[in-house]
């Protein structure tokens, strides 16, 4: 697949803020630091388009990015990690989760697992909750150039016995390295069958439908400032296992 311009777009705190529906989505997401800024890269084929840290929890905005003005690649903040203002890091995962959720124009999300561990609880609830909400989603392994074959194999296996009863058919499972490019024709596979399809996705839906409650998520608790000592201590036990989905 040719692309012949990446150019980043725009960066969004929720889904309010992000831009026109009018171009077809492809989303990244996984646990903090499992690569998915280096994997957009790998795949717009542009080094530094979005930035990379070996801090988690870097990636904070939802990110936006243009391919030769057709199609975008959507970098997400990671989930499985909280620093410094929980009361951000809380927003950031529940626009990334609102987005995935109910952007109109996403068209497969691309869910990053690390491929060097055993599967983790964290990693399969969001499996879970990808497939309760009927969200269409691929699993793509990363890091794999850090592991041997077998280890590799032997936890993806693993990660798919985990999930096997959740769905008739599994999701479909990529590898990839942003080290070493390994991966990158299948995974631009995967969007370009969608982009070449056409729209996969309803017009969507007026601005004036109010979108149905929400059930409130423990990840929506807030530490204020004024609180004392053991209402925070509180709230942090609260918010311990919090998920942002
Ligand atoms: N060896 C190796 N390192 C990688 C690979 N992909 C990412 N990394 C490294 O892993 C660290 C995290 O990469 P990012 O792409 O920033 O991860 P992220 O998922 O966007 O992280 P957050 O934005 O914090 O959620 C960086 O130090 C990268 O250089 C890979 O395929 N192989
Ligand atoms: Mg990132």
């Amino acid at each position: 697949m040719n692309i012949p311009s990446a150019i980043f777009v725009c960066s969004a705190p929720d889904l309010s803020a992000c831009p026109d529906e009018s171009l077809p989505e492809f989303a990244f997401i996984g646990r903090s630091n499992v690569g998915k800024s280096s994997l957009l890269n790998t795949l717009a084929g542009v080094e530094r388009l979005a930035r990379v840290s070996p801090t988690p929890g870097f990636t904070k905005l939802i990110n936006f990015f243009s391919m030769g003005k057709t199609w975008r690649l959507v970098d997400l903040p990671g989930y499985g990690y909280a620093e410094g203002s929980r009361k951000h890091v809380s927003q950031f995962n529940h626009a990334a989760a609102q987005y995935i959720k109910r952007r109109p124009n996403l068209c497969c999300t691309f869910l990053l697992i690390d491929s060097g561990l055993e599967p983790q609880p964290i990693d399969l609830e969001f499996v879970q909750w990808l497939a309760s909400n009927a969200l269409p989603f691929v699993i793509v392994f990363t890091k794999t150039d850090r592991g041997t074959a077998e280890s590799v194999a032997a936890n993806i296996a693993a990660f798919k016995k985990e999930i096997a009863g959740w769905f008739e058919q599994l999701p479909e499972i990529y590898q990839c390295s942003s080290a070493t490019g390994h991966g990158r024709t299948e995974l631009l596979g995967v969007i370009s069958k969608i982009v070449d399809a056409g729209p996969a996705v309803e017009a969507p839906a007026p601005a004036s439908v109010p979108l149905p409650p929400e059930i409130e998520p423990p990840f929506r608790i807030q530490v204020r400032a004024g609180k004392t000592e053991e209402k925070i201590e509180r709230t942090k036990k609260q918010l311990k296992g919090a998920r942002p989905w």
